[in-house]
């Protein structure tokens, strides 16, 4: 297999909090891989190359191995497995990690969704906003109870759950929420801010391609 084969390319988007989970995943993983823009305003996502790896017209898309990956959550599964960063302990913290990425999609998706339309809709009643507000605060009250007494989501190091729930709710400043009476969670990520290599998605994320080295 050829050296270009087994280099991981990122396709995603400086705006794109799903973006960033992948991408924060490599970078504290001291990973290198290319990454390449998607221009999501001007539609690049909706384009027939772009829907030819993405079916669903989306950010973000990962390519290894001849393999093409979609899903946030499912590249951070890829991802922790193939190279057994951020990976659970054990079979059952595995299995945790994993569980917390499908109820981040249910629940902290809430947050991204608030953070979408006050940010980038001010054309649609924000309405809209104050339906999905409820939900965005009740998960994040969810996430400041999970880690009462806890460092982590699961075990006792930073796993996949940690990525993908903190990659989501980055940008909740965005949709006006914060972590201000979640002791719990703001200790948390504040955790995640001290990790080696840490950067926050508009000083991580290029707006151009980029062949990252580390
Ligand atoms: N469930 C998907 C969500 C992907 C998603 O919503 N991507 C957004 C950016 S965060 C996007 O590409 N939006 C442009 C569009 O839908 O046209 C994931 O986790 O990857």
């Amino acid at each position: 297999m050829s050296d270009d084969a087994n280099r991981l390319v990122l396709h995603g988007s400086f705006t794109s909090s799903s973006s960033y989970k992948p991408m924060l995943f490599l970078t504290l993983g001291g990973l290198p891989f290319s990454f390449r823009t998607v221009n999501l305003k001007n539609g690049v996502q909706k384009q027939p190359e772009h829907l030819a790896i993405n079916r669903y017209g989306q950010v973000p898309v990962l390519r290894h191995r001849g393999l093409v990956l979609v899903m946030s959550n499912v590249i951070l599964d890829y991802l922790a497995r193939t190279t057994g960063k951020f990976e659970g302990a054990t079979e059952q913290d595995r299995i945790h990690a994993r569980e917390w990425l499908s109820w981040e999609n249910d629940a902290i998706q809430n947050v991204a969704r608030v953070r979408h339309f006050a940010r980038f809709r001010p054309d649609v009643s924000q309405d809209i906003v104050n339906f999905f507000r409820p939900q965005a605060e009740a998960a994040l009250d969810f996430v400041d109870r999970s880690l009462d007494g806890r460092k982590w989501l699961v075990g006792d190091s930073c796993t996949i759950a940690d990525l993908g729930c903190f990659g989501r709710m980055v940008f909740m400043a965005e949709g006006g929420m914060s972590l201000d009476k979640r002791p719990h969670a703001k200790a948390w990520w504040e955790r995640i801010h001290a990790l080696p290599g840490f950067r926050l998605p508009y000083d991580l994320i290029p707006k151009k391609d980029a062949e990252i080295d580390p």
